[in-house]
């Protein structure tokens, strides 16, 4: 089990962060899917059910993502989507190498935590070597080092009535005139308890840097890169996600992409 120095190291700065425009590079979402009532979202929607479902008959509740060698990790983890948050929050928080951050686990749990990187990494971690795969048509392979999801909800001690865990992230993936969008996104318990979903504070044997997700990112492996919230401070279980954004279950989703994003 891998442990990392963090003490003195310094993470990974963006030296420019004056930009604030938004940072969709690549994933392109369709403008009629924003449209709730949709004929052509509600009949994907429809089929993405049918997807999920088949997926969970087939391939059953735990079966394994592939896992490589360090041999095939060949280049860097491509950093996509948000690579430099600049919100306040994450800012000020990063400036001090988020020894302030902390990852609150709350909703419908009996104990809600409230957990530092310091307390994550004294838990039994897990380190794995898989592929990303983008809904762009990328893939990387990279190691990842993390906390198994599962362990920390059994922590929190999930309450029955809870079905999914939904991951809310601290960087703004779209200015809109009624506000800032901040990226979500949700799995639900089957995922979140898979042997391989971890929340990843390590890539490639080093402190998991900015563009990446710092402090805190989820691994999904079953799952497309979107379905990867990175910036996480605050995992809220839920028995429904209909309430939040435009009720889809995630930033991405309420624009069009699967929720359930089988590879
Ligand atoms: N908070 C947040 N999480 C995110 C995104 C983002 O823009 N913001 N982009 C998603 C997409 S589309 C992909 S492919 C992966 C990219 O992860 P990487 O930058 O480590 O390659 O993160 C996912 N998680
Ligand atoms: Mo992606």
């Amino acid at each position: 089990m891998s442990r990392f120095q963090l003490t003195r190291r310094r993470f990974l700065t963006a030296a420019t962060l004056g930009a604030s425009t938004v940072a969709l590079s690549g994933c392109d979402a369709f403008d009629f899917l924003q449209d709730r009532d949709s004929k052509v979202r509600n009949f994907l929607t429809g089929a993405n059910d049918l997807t999920y479902h088949a997926q969970r008959l087939i391939a059953g509740r735990s079966s394994l993502a592939q896992e490589f060698t360090e041999a095939d990790i060949r280049q860097p983890q491509r950093p996509n989507g948000i690579t430099a948050p600049n919100d306040d929050t994450y800012l000020a928080l990063q400036s001090n190498d988020f020894a302030d951050w902390r990852l609150q686990v709350i909703g419908l749990v009996e104990k809600p935590l409230s957990l530092s990187r310091q307390q994550l990494m004294s838990m039994p971690s897990r380190t794995q070597i898989t592929r990303h795969d983008c809904v762009e048509g990328w893939s990387c392979i990279a190691k990842w080092t993390g906390v198994p999801m599962a362990l920390v909800l059994d922590q929190a001690v999930v309450k029955p009535q809870a079905r999914y865990a939904v991951f809310h992230c601290l960087d703004t993936i779209e200015q809109s005139l009624s506000g800032n969008i901040k990226y979500y996104g949700s799995i639900d318990l089957v995922d979140a308890r898979h042997p391989q979903t971890i929340l990843a504070y390590g890539m490639n044997g080093r402190p998991l840097p900015v563009e990446n997700g710092a402090p805190l990112r989820v691994r999904v492996e079953r799952q497309l890169g979107y379905k990867m919230p990175k910036y996480v401070h605050k995992i809220e279980l839920v028995d429904s996600f209909g309430t939040m954004g435009l009720g889809k279950g995630g930033y991405w989703e309420d624009r069009g992409y699967d929720w359930y994003g089988g590879i």
